[in-house]
């Protein structure tokens, strides 16, 4: 038995859902706002939109036709900063971003991949097909943010360094996460919200919430609603 957390110190200015990782579940992320977004609160999602699973290129087009509604708040995944590399230095960075995962993603704009073998240019061509494809989307994922507050508790993709202030840390490696995250606790009373840690359910410990359920692995996309001293957890 693990003994219930105490979530009484969770104090946000106003009650808010946070989702998990959506890794190109378009159809579980449609369920999941269409049950959410009735309500009215803000809707955070904590970044990795693409890779890994089957509909990245959904997912992105799905967010990018929200991106003017002020309810919806897209944070940035360390597999948006690989996909901006990508985007940015096709030549250099297109093999670190297939390490990632990014073949599907690349694979759900519907285009065919250069062979192993081809020139360097061809990754230039497929970024170029990729932007004509999806206009707006490079700008749109650059201007991400890397987290967003709400009272007591900030919600960021993977981690952030225990032993110092948030506003003090550089915001790129909350994208990418902090060794002693998950091993030190804060002593500044701060809640965080995150995805990037793999859990089987929706996780509260030491001032910290893990919601990524790895949606393109068990099917399960998550989302916590946090309230004043509450969490409640929706499945899609
Ligand atoms: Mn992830």
């Amino acid at each position: 038995m693990t003994p219930a957390p105490n979530l009484a110190s969770l104090a946000p200015d106003t009650p808010f859902w946070a989702i998990g990782d959506v890794h190109g579940c378009d159809a579980l992320l449609e369920r999941l706002l269409d049950r959410l977004r009735p309500e009215g609160l803000p809707i955070v999602l904590v970044g990795d939109y693409i890779n890994k699973g089957p509909d990245s290129a959904a997912v992105l087009r799905r967010l990018l036709a929200l991106a003017e509604d002020r309810q919806i708040i897209a944070l940035r995944g360390n597999h948006e900063d690989l996909f901006l590399r990508f985007l940015s230095r096709p030549i250099r960075q297109t093999r670190p971003f297939l390490r990632y995962g990014g073949r599907k993603t690349l694979e759900s704009f519907g285009l065919t991949l250069p062979p192993e073998d081809a020139p360097p240019r061809a990754y230039v061509t497929l970024r170029d097909q990729i932007r004509s494809n999806m206009p707006g989307m490079q700008q749109w994922l650059h201007a991400l943010p890397y987290a967003w507050q709400s009272g007591n508790i900030s919600v960021l993709h993977a981690g952030a360094d225990p032993t110092c202030a948030l506003d003090a840390q550089p915001e790129r490696g909350f994208a990418w996460g902090h060794p002693l995250f998950t091993t030190t606790a804060r002593t500044d009373g701060r809640w965080i919200v995150h995805g990037h840690h793999p859990v089987d359910i929706v996780t509260a410990e030491a001032l910290r919430i893990a919601i990524d359920t790895q949606a393109h692995a068990t099917g399960q996309l998550s989302a916590v609603r946090v309230g004043q001293g509450s969490m409640d957890v929706v499945v899609a």
